[in-house]
């Protein structure tokens, strides 16, 4: 009950975004192509997770996903039928150079598939939004010499595939993505141990890594390589591709737990700046890391050189914004210990007058809080003044991960829809009363698929897919004809 205090009664917005809003849904090649060893593709990091066992909640793996690489004109009249504008989705950097590396072969059919994909979208009048990075490090590179972890072998390598990428495909893709949430891929994979390469300090969960330092030299190498490449799009491509370029950054609203306490609101802040302003003050405000993450970690978070930091600073055209949740912070008063991420304090789902944070969906971190989310858009506009886009929001519904089999039951999606309504209603108003200025949303999912660690049994979609039938059935949800209903009453 508790949690009906956030909601408000608002007027029903319409016409308040820009008329040339686009909209659509995301999604990553890693969780949808499959075709993982078809056609020349070399394997990704997260594919030797998945073929070691161990990692995946249902040991599945991604070989096969939603076959997207085989039904991909099925899936672009799909997102027609949807009436999206736009559509965003990720390049497997093993498909387009198997073993990765600047020297290595470049795998043509790679290259044709994409081609096809992208053909596929104008000819239906769909805006492609490339993610050049979402997660899926070449094993190769990995085997070499440790990935991210070596910035200077790394970074020649992924400017390589980024250039060769936009010489391909810039002539027709004119909205670049560098990388998909650096912060998610460097502690779930280097902190937590739980993503590929699964590495951190707990010897009872991996072999090898140490949360205290990998997750901020992942992070730096990320920052560092993207600012790079966008350097080189700006320069060499830009001028006569007239494309724009930025980088997508996950971030949730924390809000004090005792909204009264000085020391709660620090703590807040200080989660905020640790979950968001670890990458985007570098990217939009000093080109340098939040003075708080210094003060905690010392000498354990990288520096950047002064040509570093100029290349970083400014080096995004837009707020890429994926957003899914919000969260209660207490402050602690213990020392902060080695391996803490999140500014020492404690995340809590209840704030102190017991109010909860929101409906839990099928997804533990995951629970339904629009009033965070209009939070989080201002404090992200006054902070950095740039065009937001949302590039990922969306849920899972509880219970929804049980069902195998599509009923009618399951594709009317009611928790989905209450979602995606509080939140699309959230933004609307963030924009028309706030002022902020966003400029493009992507939900996630297109369709169910293959949740990384989760395996196939989260299912973020707003289309139901069958995993059991070879064709991996498509059946579309209810929310996906709200959503477009949604957009069609709030876009001029
Ligand atoms: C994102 N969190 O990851 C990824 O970009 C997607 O590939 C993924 O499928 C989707 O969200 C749903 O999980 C996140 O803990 C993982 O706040 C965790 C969080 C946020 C985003």
């Amino acid at each position: 009950m508790a949690q009906h205090q956030h909601q408000q009664k608002q007027q029903q917005l319409e016409n308040v975004l820009r008329s040339d809003f686009v909209w659509g849904y995301a999604t990553a090649a890693a969780q949808i192509e499959g075709a993982w060893d078809r056609d020349g593709r070399g394997p990704s990091i997260w594919d030797t997770l998945a073929h070691a066992g161990g990692k995946i909640k249902d040991a599945s793996t991604a070989d096969e996903a939603t076959r997207s690489y085989d039904f991909y004109k099925q899936d672009v009249a799909l997102l027609k039928q949807l009436g999206v504008t736009a559509y965003r989705f990720s390049l497997s950097w093993s498909r387009i150079i198997p073993l990765g590396g600047r020297q290595d072969p470049v795998n043509q059919l790679g290259i044709q598939f994409y081609n096809n994909l992208i053909d596929e979208l104008l000819a239906n009048d769909i805006v492609p939004f490339v993610t050049l990075f979402h997660w899926d490090v070449p094993q190769a590179l990995e085997d070499r010499y440790g990935g991210m972890l070596d910035q200077v072998q790394y970074t020649p390598d992924f400017v390589r595939f980024a250039t060769l990428c936009f010489e391909q495909f810039g002539d027709r893709v004119k909205n670049w993505i560098t990388y998909n949430e650096p912060g998610v891929f460097s502690l779930a994979g280097y902190a937590a141990g739980v993503h590929a390469p699964a590495r951190s300090s707990d010897r009872s969960l991996n072999e090898s890594g140490d949360s205290s330092t990998e997750p901020f030299i992942v992070g730096h190498t990320e920052l560092v390589s993207h600012a790079i490449v966008v350097e080189i799009y700006r320069r060499q491509f830009k001028p006569v591709q007239g494309g724009q370029i930025g980088i997508t950054l996950s971030g949730n609203w924390s809000e004090p737990w005792d909204a009264e306490d000085e020391r709660d609101q620090a703590a807040a802040e200080r989660t905020r700046q640790f979950d968001i302003a670890w990458f985007a003050d570098p990217v939009y405000r000093t080109g340098d890391y939040p003075q708080c993450m210094r003060d905690q970690l010392g000498d354990r978070l990288p520096r950047f050189t002064t040509e570093q930091s100029k290349l970083v600073l400014g080096s995004s055209d837009f707020y890429g914004m994926n957003s899914y949740t919000s969260f209660y912070v207490k402050h602690r008063d213990s020392s902060p210990d080695i391996n803490d991420h999140k500014g020492n304090v404690d995340i809590l789902d209840h704030n102190k007058q017991g109010v909860r944070r929101g409906s839990q969906s099928d997804t533990y971190w995951l629970c339904t809080s629009p009033w965070g989310f209009r939070k989080l858009l201002n404090w992200i506009w006054q902070r950095y003044q740039v065009p937001i886009f949302v590039t990922e929001n969306g849920t899972t519904v509880p219970g929804e991960s049980k069902i195998t089999h599509v009923t009618a039951n399951s594709l009317h999606d009611t928790f989905r829809i209450n979602f995606f309504t509080s939140y699309l209603d959230a933004l609307a108003h963030a924009v028309a009363e706030d002022g902020v200025d966003v400029r493009a949303y992507f939900g996630w999912t297109f369709c169910d698929n293959w949740e990384w660690a989760a395996g196939y049994t989260d299912r973020f979609g707003v289309v139901f897919v069958d995993f059991d039938t070879p064709e991996k059935k498509r059946y579309v949800k209810k929310s996906a004809y709200v959503v477009c209903d949604i957009f069609n009453r709030l876009i001029k």
